[in-house]
């Protein structure tokens, strides 16, 4: 029998042998590869943290003390051993586990994440909880990435919990890449800090002789932890960053090597106060394709388990583009147009294409780590300067820099234009990722033009739009488009310049309308394709804009329509549901509305064919609703 095998809690870990360790992290490697093989998800980063998590689960008393994973991408092991083993081929599908920890899944999962850099908020606030108490036993540990150390929120809570005298531990995994190469001086001092071998021999051979030997551990390990980075600092030219906010650092340590990460962290948990444990790992560990193409084997898709090979889902016949792609060779060919085009991006430059733009113009693509709320107000001051910034922020990401939205950007009539990507349902990464709320949040800004693209035709043409519309000084310009492919093979069309707050009457029909914004629109066209046979022929209206919204339009259906339906991948309360409610109470018409939108409650994982069927977006559901709504003789 296996170790895996004997496991299910960590309470059947702790009761193996130290030496058996190295193999039980084996298992696990092979059990995460041979799962995530035939169920998608993040398998690098997962890869890269067995050692650590079963060093901590072995050596801290989980779930008493709390381990909070940042972005919790990583947490495949954590998952595995807090009995969640025999359900991890259902990851990241549809009624499955989730592929993130979530308070609702299990008490090991200390903190709900999916959206980087709040792993040390979180523990803080626990860590400060506990001391107020009176705990001071209790551990509080935050694992957070090189990656998810770059961003805002990481900052803010390293530097108010050096202030406070509380238990808690940082865990700073450091395997030199986010999901694209690092970028910033946080990750080039990273560099530096763990660039120097003989320093690192020599301080960890202190640590040995005068601290693990020794148990009269905290004026010692404070003396010589202070001595090796004086000396660093001496030698790097430099002082330690996480030592001048009060942390105790701790490392670099391998973080390959279980026995020693054992080892460390008893020593670690014998001292209260707030540490910084900094190891070294590699993403994609032992799974040789993984470790040598780190950014696609973040998220690989299906791969041979054996080879580490993709396995290739795309068929023979050709299939249309990603609106990802799309977006890229857009920007790119705007980009060699005009020099004032810039693109922008907090840390997904891989994930929304901007590498294609990158290719060619690296001197004008930013990357900026992951950092929304920073993207946002960055490209406010390259517009202020009359550059044209293409800010590409995931939709459920952007809700970090709402406000930078509203005071950095639409308070001062800046022309950024937002591409909002993976808008609507996501599928997958579930509920912390999907893109519903940008529609109703941003609804409420003055001064700012909201779009949707039908298509990739579309998006090109609105991409032309936005940029003319950026030329000529105008408002914010927000493009939301989803995650996937468009329907046109052959997307290459020559953008026009669209009329901004005008939409389009797909199919003329009467009684009902339909006014759709975004892809979900080609659903809408499917189901009158199959309604038109049963002699409903409605109206279908593409709205495109959500603001300014097409009044003239409206107005023109409300006689001939007397019950319209708004379709949107946006949630019920507060977009374009909300926005033709507003309308038809604004000019007293009685027209009756329904929607089809996301309902009120947060929408979880599983791939997008049952989610659509979940919440009334499937060509079939839409149908039905259809029939349902279709005024009755009388
Ligand atoms: C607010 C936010 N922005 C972007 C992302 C997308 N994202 C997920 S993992 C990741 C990289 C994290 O890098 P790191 O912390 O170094 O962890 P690694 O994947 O390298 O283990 C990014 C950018 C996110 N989850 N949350």
């Amino acid at each position: 029998m296996s170790y895996l095998d004997q496991i299910n809690t960590p309470e059947d870990l702790r009761k193996l042998p130290l030496t058996a360790l190295p193999q039980l992290c084996e298992e696990i490697r092979h059990f995460i590869i041979q799962q995530t093989a035939q169920h998608p998800g993040h398998l690098g980063s997962s890869l890269g943290v067995i050692e650590l998590t079963v060093a901590l689960h072995y050596v801290f008393n989980t779930p008493d003390d709390k381990l909070v994973w940042d972005v919790g991408h990583q947490a495949y092991c954590h998952k595995i051993l807090t009995g969640r083993k025999e359900v991890f081929h259902t990851n990241r599908c549809y009624n499955g586990i989730s592929g993130f920890p979530r308070r609702e899944e299990s008490p090991y999962d200390a903190f709900g994440t999916g959206h980087s850099s709040t792993s040390v908020s979180a523990a803080l606030g626990m860590a400060m909880a506990a001391k107020m108490e009176g705990n001071l036993q209790r551990n509080h540990i935050a694992v957070i990435g090189d990656g998810a150390m770059t961003g805002g929120m990481a900052f803010e809570a390293m530097n108010q919990a050096a202030y406070r005298d509380v238990n808690m531990m940082v865990v700073l995994n450091d395997n030199r890449i986010s999901i694209d190469q690092s970028t910033g001086a946080m990750s080039k001092y990273l560099l530096s800090i763990t660039a120097s071998p003989q320093y690192n021999r020599f301080k960890n051979r202190l640590w040995n002789i005068f601290t693990f030997k020794s148990k009269r551990s905290n004026r010692i390990t404070r003396f010589f932890s202070g001595l090796g980075n004086g000396l660093k600092g001496y030698l790097l030219g430099g002082s330690n960053w996480f030592q001048s906010l009060g942390y105790r650092y701790f490392g670099p340590a391998d973080g390959h090597d279980v026995i020693h990460l054992v080892k460390t962290l008893r020593d670690l948990k014998a001292l209260p106060g707030l540490k910084l444990f900094h190891i070294l790992t590699v993403k994609g560990k032992g799974l040789d394709m993984a470790e040598q193409n780190q950014t696609i084997y973040h998220a690989p898709g299906k791969f041979d388990p054996e080879t580490g090979k993709i396995l290739s889902a795309a068929p023979n016949d050709p299939v249309p583009p990603k609106y990802q792609d799309v977006f890229g060779h857009t920007i790119l060919e705007l980009a060699r147009a005009d020099q004032r085009v810039v693109g922008v991006t907090p840390a997904m430059a891989t994930g929304c294409s901007l590498t294609i733009m990158d290719e060619e113009f690296p001197d004008r693509v930013f990357d900026v780590g992951i950092a929304e709320q920073h993207a946002v107000t960055f490209s406010a001051g390259l517009a202020v300067e009359g550059l044209i910034p293409f800010c590409n922020i995931y939709s459920s990401f952007f809700q970090r820099g709402y406000d930078q939205v509203i005071h950095d950007v639409a308070l001062q009539k800046l022309p950024v234009i937002f591409c909002l990507d993976r808008a609507g349902l996501v599928g997958e990464d579930g509920a912390t990722h999907q893109g519903s709320f940008d529609l109703a949040f941003l609804r409420a800004i003055p001064d700012l033009i909201i779009s949707s693209p039908l298509d990739e035709h579309d998006l090109r043409n609105l991409m032309l739009t936005a940029y003319h519309n950026a030329q000529k000084g105008g408002l914010p310009f927000v493009i939301r488009y989803p995650r996937g492919r468009g329907v046109h093979v052959d997307w290459h069309n020559e953008p026009c310049d669209l009329p901004i707050g005008k939409g389009r009457i797909l199919r003329k029909g009467n009684k009902l309308a339909l006014l759709s914004i975004g892809p979900l629109g080609n659903n809408v066209a499917l189901a009158l394709d199959q309604l038109r046979e049963k002699g409903i022929e409605p109206t279908h209206v593409d709205m495109r804009f959500l603001k300014p919204l097409d009044e003239t339009l409206l107005l023109s259906l409300s006689d001939s329509c007397k019950t319209w339906i708004t379709v949107e991948d946006g949630t019920e309360k507060g977009g374009l549901f909300s926005a033709v409610a507003e309308f038809l109470e604004n000019h007293q018409l009685d027209n009756i509305l329904h929607h089809i939108a996301l309902p009120d409650r947060f929408i979880s994982h599983g791939d997008i064919p049952h989610l659509y069927h979940e919440v009334g977006f499937s060509v079939d559901s839409i149908v039905k609703a259809v029939e349902d709504f279709w005024p009755k003789e009388v």
